[in-house]
Order: structure tokens, then C-alpha cells, then sequence
């Protein structure tokens, strides 16, 4: 994904002068904004590149050392995982961010690993849904709990409690993502959420949110909306495989100050990465 992601050195080779002039500033503005920054963070550093008088030759530290803080100000980037607990991770967002797909991933990576791992089919809302999951579960080769016209608060308690008495050590709840009736898709998620909560005594739970990179900044407008129904602890960046832009996960942490811990670059099952600082801020600067 690296080739989408070294923006930094177009940026700089953009200006000529020693200290960017007023006019090169604005360019660079342009092109953080293109970069899928988002405005406000755009506007912010270039003001500051401005106001300090910021020479040329150190613009890549000036900027690599803003997109270090951003990125550490939003925590913790590794994902949550206690092989000797039950390990929940409810999965979140809009139709077609790619939950489903991602849950298959993540599914197999920690079978893979050693874990005993179940799903829960918690979008009962499209019917197809539980078949995709269940499709997911076959490849990844573990057990799936779907129940036709369930509610899926009601199955995620049935998941905890199963987790406890099988010893699942990783159960991954699915959910729904319509936008279209808001206020029902809130009341739905909290309720999950809730059950989770209560079912979780010390074991870990890992919210995640998953935003479609290739959306750019529109994926982040509703960020909000999953964040008040169920307290994202994780992002999930998919798409990223596409015509990205790399500022995105650094808009995440800025607006959102959570961490991205997963991106997916793909729709085959090894297309999931744990997300890593350095090495993305390397690819930044490549
Ligand atoms: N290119 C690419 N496609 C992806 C990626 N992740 C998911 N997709 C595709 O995006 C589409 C939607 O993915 P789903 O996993 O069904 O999305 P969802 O969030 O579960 O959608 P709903 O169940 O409708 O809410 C599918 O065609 C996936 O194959 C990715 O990282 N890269
Ligand atoms: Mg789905």
C-alpha cells in the first residue's frame, strides 16, 4: 500500500524558496488536503509552518513529528488480546464498510494462532447477512451462532454465555449497519453493547469501528454516531488496498482520538494487518 501512502516528498518538492513563501504554503495546504488530512488539520500546519517559520530542509521532521503526536495523543495501538481470557470483539459500522469481511479475517488469524474462536451472527436485520458470516466461518474454519429471527442483543448474551461454558477464548459479534432508520440502529447497538458490558466480568472487550479508507473523509462524519452508542475502544481502516490516500488514519486519530489497530488491503482472507506506527509513518516519508 506504501505507494499511495509517501506523500510527504511531493509535498516538499513543491518548494524552491529556503523558507516556503506564502504562496508555496498554500500549496502545501492543497496538497495535505489532498492527502485526505482533513481541512482543519490541513489549515492547522500550515499555519504553523507559517507563524514559526518553518525552513524547508525541515519540513519532513516538522511534519513527522506532528503526525507522531497525533497519532500517540490517540492511544494504545495494539489490539487488545489475553490469550487466557474470553476475548470479545464487537464489530461496528455502516452497510458495506467491510464488517463482515473483516470479522472472516480476523477469525482466521486467531485460529491460526491457536484460538478457539466463535461468531456471532448479529446482523439479523438482512437476511443474507448470517449466510455471508456463515460462509466466512467455513473458510476460517470455526464455529458460527446464528438463529433465525433472533434479536441480536438476545444473541450476543447466547454468545457470551456459550463462550464461558466451550471455552471460546475469542468471540466476534457481527452487527448490523443501516443508516437509514438511525435512531433504531442506536437503541439496537446500545443494547448489544449492554449485554456485552454486563456478560464481560474481566475479560477483554475491543469495539471496533470499521471505516471504509477508500470514502476519505466522508467515512468520518458518521464515526460519530457509532462512537456515542457504543464507546469505540479500535478502528478498523478497509479499502486500503484502492486509490488511498495515507492522511486518513491520521485524520482518524485527530478527530475521532481513537487508534486505528487493524487495516485490511483487500477482500481475500490474509488481507488484515495489524496496524503498526512506525513502519506507516516510514511509508509516509518513503
Ligand atoms: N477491495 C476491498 N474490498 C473490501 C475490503 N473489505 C471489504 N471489501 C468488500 O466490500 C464489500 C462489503 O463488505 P462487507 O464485509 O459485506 O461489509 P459490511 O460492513 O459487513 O456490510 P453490511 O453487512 O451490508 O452492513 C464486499 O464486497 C467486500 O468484499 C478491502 O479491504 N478491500
Ligand atoms: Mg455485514
Amino acid at each position: 500500500m506504501s505507494k499511495f501512502l509517501s506523500f510527504v516528498n511531493n509535498i516538499v518538492s513543491i518548494v524552491s524558496s529556503d523558507i516556503p513563501t506564502d504562496e508555496e504554503i498554500e500549496d502545501i495546504e492543497a496538497m495535505l488536503i489532498k492527502s485526505d488530512l482533513g481541512v482543519d488539520l490541513a489549515i492547522e500546519l500550515s499555519e504553523k509552518i507559517k507563524k514559526d517559520k518553518i525552513k524547508t530542509k525541515d519540513l519532513k521532521p516538522f511534519l513527522k513529528d506532528e503526525f507522531e503526536k497525533i497519532l500517540d495523543n490517540a492511544g494504545d495501538f495494539n489490539l487488545k488480546f489475553d490469550k487466557n481470557k474470553i476475548n470479545v470483539f464487537f464489530v461496528v459500522g455502516v452497510n458495506g464498510a467491510g464488517k463482515t469481511t473483516l470479522i472472516g479475517k480476523l477469525a482466521n488469524k486467531f485460529k491460526k494462532e491457536g484460538n478457539k474462536v466463535l461468531l456471532v451472527a448479529g446482523d439479523t436485520f438482512r437476511a443474507a447477512a448470517e449466510e455471508q458470516l456463515e460462509i466466512w466461518s467455513k473458510r476460517a474454519d470455526v464455529d458460527i451462532l446464528r438463529q433465525d429471527k433472533a434479536q441480536s442483543a438476545a444473541l450476543a448474551f447466547k454468545g457470551m454465555d456459550l463462550a464461558k461454558e466451550k471455552g471460546y477464548n475469542v468471540v466476534i459479534i457481527d452487527s448490523a449497519g443501516r443508516l437509514q432508520n438511525k435512531y433504531n440502529l442506536i437503541e439496537e447497538l446500545k443494547k448489544i453493547k449492554g449485554v456485552i458490558d454486563k456478560k464481560l466480568e474481566d475479560n477483554n472487550l475491543e469495539t471496533i469501528l470499521i471505516i471504509d479508507g477508500s470514502q476519505g473523509q466522508n467515512a468520518l462524519n458518521q464515526a460519530q454516531i457509532f462512537n456515542e452508542a457504543t464507546n469505540v475502544s479500535s478502528i478498523a481502516v478497509t479499502k486500503l488496498d484502492g486509490s488511498y490516500r495515507g492522511g486518513i488514519i491520521i485524520s482518524i486519530a485527530k478527530e475521532l482520538n481513537i487508534p486505528t489497530k487493524l487495516v485490511s488491503v483487500g477482500e481475500g482472507i490474509e488481507d488484515i494487518k495489524e496496524f503498526r506506527k512506525d513502519e506507516f509513518i516510514n511509508a509516509l516519508f518513503e
